[in-house]
């Protein structure tokens, strides 16, 4: 049996990444239905807060006065893919497909973005060394010349939980460029927005889609 494919969204808050993957996994699923085959397809959302660290985890994101050190939660948004990543392999070998909205890419942006003194590129990547590679990622972003603060910051219901000020996603936005220039080739050269990778929202956000391959692997 061929093993299914690993296809993860990546991007920053309010960018897509939640509407894209669901609506993917609808379409794979009727796929699955209409090719009488028994595959069937599913989507992890990282932090999975279900479980024993996801529920630390989400302590964390919705109580700002929950305090843990950088380094804490950073281990505990690894130690989290890490829960799940027996599940996933096992999908992947029974031949079903596997999406996952954020990955280890969020967890080495998002914690360089807090500018934590020792906490570098190669501290943040190392708990995550070993973790299944993605067969194809979806990165969405805002475009470049697009005022990204107020625009994400109008978005309804944002702001509730940590991480959700315009200020920390522009640094976010900075850092997914330095983690996306290490591990995909050209993606620099697929950073330009055309009418073929962008797409407006209900409410009026242009997204940006960057679509690779990994090129170097998660060591
Ligand atoms: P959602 O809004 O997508 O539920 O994410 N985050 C996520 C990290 O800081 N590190 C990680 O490893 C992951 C997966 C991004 C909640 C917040 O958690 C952040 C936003």
């Amino acid at each position: 049996m061929t093993r299914g494919r690993l296809i993860l969204f990546e991007g920053l808050d309010r960018t897509g990444k939640t509407t894209q993957s669901e609506a993917l996994l609808k379409y794979l699923n009727l796929q699955g239905d209409q090719s009488s085959s028994s595959k069937r397809c599913e989507l992890i959302k990282f932090p999975e807060r279900s479980t024993p660290i996801g529920k630390l985890i989400n302590n964390y994101l919705v109580d700002k006065s929950f305090k843990l050190p950088d380094q804490s939660i950073h281990l505990l948004f690894s130690s989290n893919r890490w829960e799940l990543t027996e599940q996933i392999k096992s999908s992947l070998q029974k031949g079903n497909d596997v999406l996952l909205d954020r990955y280890v890419f969020s967890g080495i942006a998002y914690s360089l973005a807090k500018d934590t003194e020792r906490m570098d590129f190669d501290w943040c990547l190392s708990p995550d060394i070993g973790l299944i590679k993605p067969d194809l990622t979806i990165f969405l972003t805002t475009d470049s010349d697009i005022s990204t603060s107020n625009q994400i910051n109008n978005r309804s219901g944002f702001g509730a939980e940590r991480y959700e000020k315009s200020d920390f996603q522009l640094k976010v936005k900075a850092k997914f460029d330095i983690v996306f220039n290490y591990f995909f080739k050209d993606y620099t050269k697929s950073s330009s927005a055309t009418t073929s990778n962008m797409y407006t929202s209900s409410d009026g956000i242009t997204t940006l889609l960057k679509v690779n391959v990994i090129d170097k692997d998660i060591p």
